[in-house]
């Protein structure tokens, strides 16, 4: 008698299997833009499918390691990586998935053609998508400087699309006093150099991808009596390069890498800087607000992986229904399951829109047609997004185990990494609370303007769905809803900062 194997789930083509990202687009794109796209993502989608996807695998059962020592006593602090990681940064550059953002080959469409294109990449990338979050953040903060003189070779690198030249950035904001509250916890110390440069000197807690070739970092400058200005206008903004041409590091030590629950494909560590040599590229005490500009972009990146971890979860769930029985017939047709199903799907869809509305809104931002209200939207929904994403993120995606029972839970068919890794995307780029609060602090620098910008558009949006007679109830509730929560904001805001928290 023939033994029963279970026939697995598997991926397909991510760009074919979702409508909702095509429908998307088609909607939204002008044709020609729709047209070429939509071919790029099918052929990248495909190669996804049938080459990045077993890449990522080996790169979560081949994590990074750190060799201290050569075998003749050298300090060498070498993090040896596979090959699938190295070969990730390949497909990155070769794809322009940092570059086509920059290069703005579809004005403001570029930015919605490179998330969606990370969409397909993030859930098989075996966490590549984390260095490259990074170095578009790098990217724009380079950007928004006007990419000084200094800064154009490492600015073209980051975006280039030529595997020989792309660089990947780090970002190395938490020490180990403070993650969350980095203008009190930061103790590193930048000495100023004759040259103009500076060494810096302090350890950072939490270095991810630091096989990067660069990084942005912050330190206190050290004042001729020795003395740092405390609190975050204390805070200055550097630029350094990892190691030299000889790949010697720039006097830096790597500690150690960190144990962790999940991302153990991502070489994450903790430095010593022990008087690494470094730029300062923003004004003196502004590394905060200069930093900012990285924050937004990685941020949104946090939300693309989140969706589309998401997305990846309920694809398997769904092959998995039409392949597996129970008593007596496919779990398709169990309508308790496909109930399950379709709320894993509604939480999904609803999310992937609110990623593609921060991709139009940076969009147009990044090229000049934003209105200030977009500006307010997108300045308000950042924070907002990424803490909903990385909620949703992890809800869905133990719901998603269970759809497979048991074999949810085993290591073996790669749906686990999934949960470990999504578990991060509410604690790094800043956690649930501390984006809380950075919700206030956008509606209290803008004088409440972002909220008058969300409720006008929102108002719009419902204005227009009014015309369509079915969705009536659904947008008197939401009507009721908005009402109620511009009372409420009213009021708090009446009550100043003490009310800002309490709405918190
Ligand atoms: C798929 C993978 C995707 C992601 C990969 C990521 C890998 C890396 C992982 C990391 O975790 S990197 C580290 C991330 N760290 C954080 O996100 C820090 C979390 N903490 C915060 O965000 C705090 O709110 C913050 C450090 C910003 C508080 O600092 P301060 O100095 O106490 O805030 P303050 O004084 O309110 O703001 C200083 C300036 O910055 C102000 O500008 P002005 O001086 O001009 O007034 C603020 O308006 C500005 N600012 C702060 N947050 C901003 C902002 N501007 C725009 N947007 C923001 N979000
Ligand atoms: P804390 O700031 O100590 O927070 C502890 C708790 O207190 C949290 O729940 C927080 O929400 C809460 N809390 C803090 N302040 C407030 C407040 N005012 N109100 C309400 N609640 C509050 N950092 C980098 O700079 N670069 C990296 O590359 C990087 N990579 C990382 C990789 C991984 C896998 C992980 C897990 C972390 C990484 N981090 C990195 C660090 C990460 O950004 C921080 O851990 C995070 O910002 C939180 O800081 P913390 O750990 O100091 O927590």
């Amino acid at each position: 008698k023939e033994v029963f194997c279970q026939e697995p789930p598997c991926i397909g083509n991510p760009y074919l299997e979702d409508a909702l990202l095509r429908d998307y687009l088609q909607s939204h794109l002008p044709t020609k833009v729709f047209a070429e796209v939509s071919s790029d993502l099918e052929r990248f989608g495909a190669r996804v499918k049938n080459e990045i996807d077993s890449l990522g695998r080996e790169c979560e059962l081949n994590p990074p390691r750190l060799q201290h020592f050569d075998a003749w006593g050298r300090r060498v602090d070498q993090i040896i990586t596979c090959t699938a990681w190295k070969r990730m940064k390949e497909f990155s550059a070769e794809e322009g998935l940092v570059a086509e953002a920059y290069e703005r080959r579809y004005s403001n469409w570029s930015r919605i053609y490179q998330i969606a294109k990370l969409f397909l990449f993030a859930p098989s990338s075996g966490l590549f998508s984390c260095p490259l979050a990074m170095t578009d953040g790098v990217a724009k903060v380079i950007e928004s400087l006007g990419v000084p003189k200094l800064l154009e070779d490492v600015y073209a690198r980051l975006t280039s699309r030529d595997p020989g030249q792309f660089w990947t950035s780090g970002q190395w904001m938490t020490e180990r006093r403070g993650g969350s509250d980095v203008g009190n916890g930061t103790e590193t110390v930048a000495q100023p150099l004759l040259d103009g440069t500076y060494s810096l000197h302090g350890l950072k807690w939490f270095t991810s991808a630091t096989d990067s070739d660069v990084a942005l970092t912050l330190a206190r400058i050290l004042a001729a009596d020795g003395q740092v200005e405390q609190g975050s206008k204390g805070l200055s903004l550097f630029y350094l390069k990892v190691r030299d041409a000889e790949g010697k590091l720039n006097k830096i030590e790597i500690h150690r890498l960190k144990d962790k629950l999940g991302t153990r494909q991502l070489p994450t560590a903790e430095l010593f800087l022990d008087g690494a040599k470094a730029l300062r590229i923003s004004a003196e005490g502004r590394g905060v607000a200069t930093i900012a500009h990285m924050l937004t972009i990685t941020r949104i990146h946090n939300a693309i992986g989140a969706v589309a971890f998401m997305r990846r979860m309920i694809h398997m769930a769904r092959d998995y229904v039409t392949k597996r029985e129970a008593f007596g017939k496919l779990l398709k047709d169990h309508p308790l399951h496909t109930q399950t199903l379709a709320r894993m799907e509604v939480q999904t869809r609803g999310v992937f829109l609110l990623l593609m509305e921060m991709g139009r809104l940076l969009g147009l931002e990044e090229t000049e047609k934003a209105t200030v209200q977009d500006q307010h939207m997108l300045r308000l929904l950042t924070p907002v997004v990424k803490l909903y994403t990385g909620k949703q993120a992890v809800a869905v995606i133990s719901e998603g185990l269970e759809c497979f029972g048991g074999q949810g839970f085993m290591e073996d068919t790669g749906l686990t990494t999934l949960a470990r890794d999504a578990q991060v995307f509410t604690i790094w780029e800043g956690t649930t609370n501390i984006l809380s609060l950075d919700v206030l602090r956008s509606i209290a620098k803008s004088g409440g303007k972002v909220l008058d910008a969300f409720f006008s558009t929102a108002q719009a949006k419902l204005e227009v769905a009014l015309g369509a007679p079915e969705l009536e109830p659904s947008v008197q509730t939401v009507q009721k809803a908005l009402h109620k929560l511009r009372l409420f904001t009213r009021e708090m805001g009446l009550k100043g900062e003490e009310g800002m928290q309490l709405s918190a």
